[in-house]
């Protein structure tokens, strides 16, 4: 008997391809570039990461050979959109282990994701309710709950973190009342690099009867999110971050919690019917998705996870486990260089300042190197004052990163200093 090729492929069991990063460097075109004649050494992952070339092609594809628009057509082309776009939906659903595929809601992004649950489930708030983030937090997981604050006469508070960045366990339990309505906070920190248990949060949480919201823009692209294990009432996070185009998120959320929300805009898709003396509403997750969305972006998004997924996020953590060891122990060994953000868990990131120089100067020098960092407050300038600095100096490290670059990093901050001293 012959066996076709596939058919052998799925006898298989399925196993992650070695993690050679030297061999899938070669997987993002933009890595070969150089910037001021040096090689491109990208660190600044956190704010948005590369893209490989299977995430640029799906988006190309889409345009070249079956651009239309979807949920509407009954041409083939629009077939063929609405199928890849919402296999890009069952691949997030897989990815976050979601149980429904009507929970993966596409947005625009983290902070759209936010601000959707602010202004819809937000509508129950009530005044005197009370929103419980942490010090940690990214503005677009604070300034919407200011907003919704401001409208609706409920209370933000704020559970306070350690000298090393963590959250403190004690005074977020002790802040957590009867008035508590949502919880929202994030799973990795943008600034510091800290994890946050999110699911003893959660617990705790939902013992004082709170949904919780948690920001996972920074924890997609370095651990495995299973969002019924977390127990999570609402996971946001974006695509660009997670090696996937710009302009596109994802908002998960418990089925119930999301039929029982109000839409947040209205328009074409949303629908199920409308007159003039009466609307009534699409299922999930439509409900949520007015208007044209971002089809070569959702798809794309979709690609970038196969991506991650082939190479298995496991094997993507240790290697970016190894970086952070190694980069951290380089600046132990570098004088004047102080590490914000300490804690004994992290992800991916290495925050610190340099006695005596601006981290804007810091990063312009790197910049001359070819060295790609981010220097200022990273969107969370509570943290800053936390702190007592203005700014940091924030390497963010990703898959295809390497020792090498991490040595690229130090010898450029060695130039620092000579140019300082
Ligand atoms: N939440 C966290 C924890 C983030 O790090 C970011 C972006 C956002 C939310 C917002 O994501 P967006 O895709 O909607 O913009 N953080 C960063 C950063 O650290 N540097 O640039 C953007």
């Amino acid at each position: 008997m012959k066996i076709a090729s596939n058919e052998l492929q799925a006898l298989q069991p399925a196993r992650p391809l070695a993690f050679d990063v030297g061999r899938l460097r070669g997987d993002f075109p933009i890595l070969a570039r150089r910037v001021h004649g040096q090689p491109l050494v990208y660190l600044d992952n956190a704010a948005t990461s590369q893209k490989p070339r299977a995430v640029v092609d799906a988006e190309a594809r889409y345009y070249a050979e079956y651009n239309a628009n979807i949920h509407r057509g009954l041409h083939c082309l629009s077939e063929e959109a609405t199928a890849a776009y919402e296999a890009a939906r069952d691949r997030v659903q897989r990815f976050v282990n979601a149980a429904r595929r009507e929970e993966i809601v596409f947005v625009r992004g983290t902070t759209e994701a936010i601000n959707l649950v602010a202004a819809s489930y937000g509508q129950r708030l009530r005044p005197g309710d009370e929103i419980l983030i942490s010090a940690m937090e990214h503005h677009s997981n604070i300034v919407p709950w200011q907003l919704l604050c401001e409208r609706s006469g409920a209370r933000l508070c704020v559970a306070p973190i350690d000298d090393a960045g963590q959250l403190r366990l004690d005074e977020f339990e002790r802040l957590l009342g009867p008035r508590t309505r949502l919880v929202a906070v994030t799973h990795v920190s943008n600034a510091l690099g800290s994890i946050n248990p999110v699911a003893e949060l959660v617990a705790l949480a939902h013992a004082h009867g709170a949904a919780v919201l948690v920001d996972g823009a920074q924890a997609v692209p370095h651990l495995k999110v299973d969002v019924q294990a977390l127990d999570c009432d609402f996971y946001a996070f974006s695509g660009h971050k997670l090696y996937g185009p710009t302009g596109v998120g994802v908002l998960y959320g418990k089925a119930a919690l999301l039929d029982a929300m109000p839409p947040w805009q209205g328009g074409g898709d949303m629908i199920r019917q409308v007159s003039f003396a009466r609307t009534t509403y699409n299922d999930l997750p439509y409900k949520f998705e007015a208007g044209t969305p971002n089809i070569a972006g959702g798809i794309g998004l979709g690609a970038a996870i196969d991506y991650v997924d082939a190479l298995g996020l496991d094997a993507v953590a240790a290697h970016e486990r190894d970086l952070l060891a190694y980069a951290t122990a380089r600046a132990a060994d570098t004088p004047g260089l102080r590490l914000i953000g300490t804690a004994a868990a992290k992800a991916g990131i290495l925050s610190f300042v340099v006695d005596g120089v601006h981290a804007h100067d810091v990063g312009t020098i790197l910049d001359r190197a070819g060295v790609a960092v981010r220097s200022g407050h990273h969107c969370a300038m509570p943290v800053m004052e936390r702190f007592g600095v203005p700014a940091t100096v924030r390497a963010s490290f990703a898959l295809y990163n390497t020792r090498a670059e991490v040595d690229a990093l130090f010898a450029a901050l060695a130039r620092v200093r000579e140019v300082f001293a």
